[in-house]
């Protein structure tokens, strides 16, 4: 078993920082030490395998995205990152663990679609992964399935209130699928969009010719999804289900799960990094089909709606929770499917590798702490997901997981391929931002060091989850 010693960096954990040494086991965290200790008078250094130096650096836990969609078929199409290349991509970015999602569509059978899903993943995966199961026409066989997932550590549902015919759950099924999560402990994750109105507008836009990526956008507006949120929270007021809201791009949205927390109710939400620097009209609304690569659901919002203060404020004072990427990549062919008809674009940006760095942003500019990044980023994946302890945390006997993360250092977006995701564009070329990431250690492995990848496909295992810590 090798043995690693971190020494002279910032640990931050979400509680707090200080200047500490990290002794890494085999795969676990051994130690937090006090820098420079030493072992029986000799220093500590000389007896272990490694010495990874941090001055200067944050030693943070791994960053946990519990949103990303690898190879998803998904608009007669198939996302473009594999489990393999999308998780080696994510480990370049600081993401130590995902949780994917195991699709149902309609007519299939939940548990036949989770075995594929973990045929997919074996022994392809760079680091640690989880899934989560979408359910699309819940029937009394998905219930059942439900309490058979959750025995197999697969212990949150995502639902969908739009995409009908595709993915769409209508009322009646979220609201028997909220009433068996509330039996069995499960959180039900939810993509808050009224699919009726949105694809009725879909056609007036196309009819009337308006055809570009901005339309996609202006097709989904904020009430659809203040509406869907609103509904959302209702039915899971009535059952008493635990509800996250997966992408939550409207002020408005947000405005919702802050009063169903304020009423005491298990509500949770997410956003992700294009909410918060993307907008409709610099992005979405780019000059001919390059609106594309930024279509994703919920879309960009309107920056004259000045929506995005208000999530920064959200994830300053916990009325959202945390940030995921909804990483869901399609290459520029792919997105071509929806030239001459944005209804035809497959949905989704592809993110995962640079959602650590994104975020750091916010630490950069004054709009959270450094001990808020880490909890939007590791700890409370980890914990509203069932990992937290093993992981999310640096801590005697967690996983180690750990990024050393250079706050000196500086990241281009560059223009051309200079990332690892299995795209040829990434949505944020062109930005540079402040932070590093230098070295990712999984499990006591050094899979990324010295802008080097050292992992290797099949090291991540599969996590059988708990039910989210939030609950009581
Ligand atoms: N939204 C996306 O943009 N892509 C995948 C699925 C979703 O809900
Ligand atoms: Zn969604
Ligand atoms: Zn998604």
């Amino acid at each position: 078993m090798t043995t690693t010693l971190i020494t002279g960096g910032t640990v931050v954990n979400s509680t707090g920082r200080v200047l500490a040494d990290v002794l890494i086991d085999g795969e676990q965290i051994a130690a937090i030490l006090p820098p420079g200790s030493t072992l029986l008078g000799t220093d500590l250094t000389a007896s272990v395998d490694q010495v990874i130096d941090a001055t200067g650096k944050y030693v943070i836990p791994g960053g946990i995205d519990p949103h990303t969609h690898m190879e998803m078929p998904f608009g007669g199409t198939f996302a473009s990152d594999t489990f393999e290349t999308g998780t080696i991509a994510a480990a370049w970015g600081g993401t130590t663990t995902i949780v994917d999602f195991v699709v149902q569509y309609a007519g299939e059978d939940p548990l036949t679609q989770y075995a594929l899903w973990q045929d997919k993943a074996a022994g392809t995966c760079a680091i640690d992964y989880g899934f989560h199961q979408i359910l699309s026409d819940v029937q009394p066989a998905s219930l059942d399935a439900m309490d058979t997932l959750v025995g197999e550590g697969v212990t949150s549902f995502k639902l969908f209130m739009a995409y009908k015919g595709v993915l769409l759950s209508d009322d009646g099924q979220i609201l028997t699928a909220m009433q068996k999560a509330a039996d069995n402990g499960a959180t039900i994750m939810m993509h808050a969009e009224n699919g009726s109105w949105i694809d009725t507008v879909v056609q007036q836009l196309l009819a009337e010719g308006k055809t570009d990526p901005v339309y996609h956008g202006i097709s989904r507006p904020w009430q659809a999804e203040e509406e869907a949120t609103h509904r959302a929270i209702m039915l899971a007021d009535y059952t008493k289900a635990p509800l996250y809201i997966v992408h939550v791009s409207a002020k408005q949205a947000v405005a919702q799960i802050a009063g169903a927390r304020d009423n005491g109710l298990n509500v949770f939400g997410e956003t992700c990094p294009q909410y918060l620097y993307m907008s409709l009209e610099e992005q979405l609304g780019a000059p001919g089909f390059e609106g594309a690569k930024y279509v994703c659901s919920t879309p960009l919002r309107a920056r004259a709606e000045n929506h995005q203060d208000m999530l920064w404020q959200a994830l300053r004072t916990n009325d959202l929770q945390l940030v995921s990427t909804d990483h869901c990549p399609f290459c520029l062919n792919q997105k071509d499917m929806g030239r001459g008809n944005f209804a035809k674009i497959p949905n989704g940006i592809g993110q995962v590798e640079h959602r650590v760095d994104l975020l750091y942003q916010g630490v950069v500019t004054g709009q959270i702490s450094l001990e808020r990044w880490v909890e939007l980023i590791s700890v409370t994946p980890a914990r509203m997901f069932g990992m937290y302890g093993k992981k999310g945390v640096l801590a005697p006997g967690a996983d180690a997981d750990v990024v050393v993360y250079d706050p000196n250092g500086h990241t281009s977006i560059g223009l051309g391929k200079t990332h690892h995701m299995n795209m040829d564009y990434s949505a944020w070329e062109g930005f540079e931002v402040d932070g590093h990431v230098d070295t990712v250690i999984s499990r006591g492995s050094v899979i990324v060091d010295g802008g080097q990848f050292l992992g290797r496909a099949g090291h991540g295992r599969f996590i059988r989850r708990d039910l989210s810590q939030y609950l009581i």
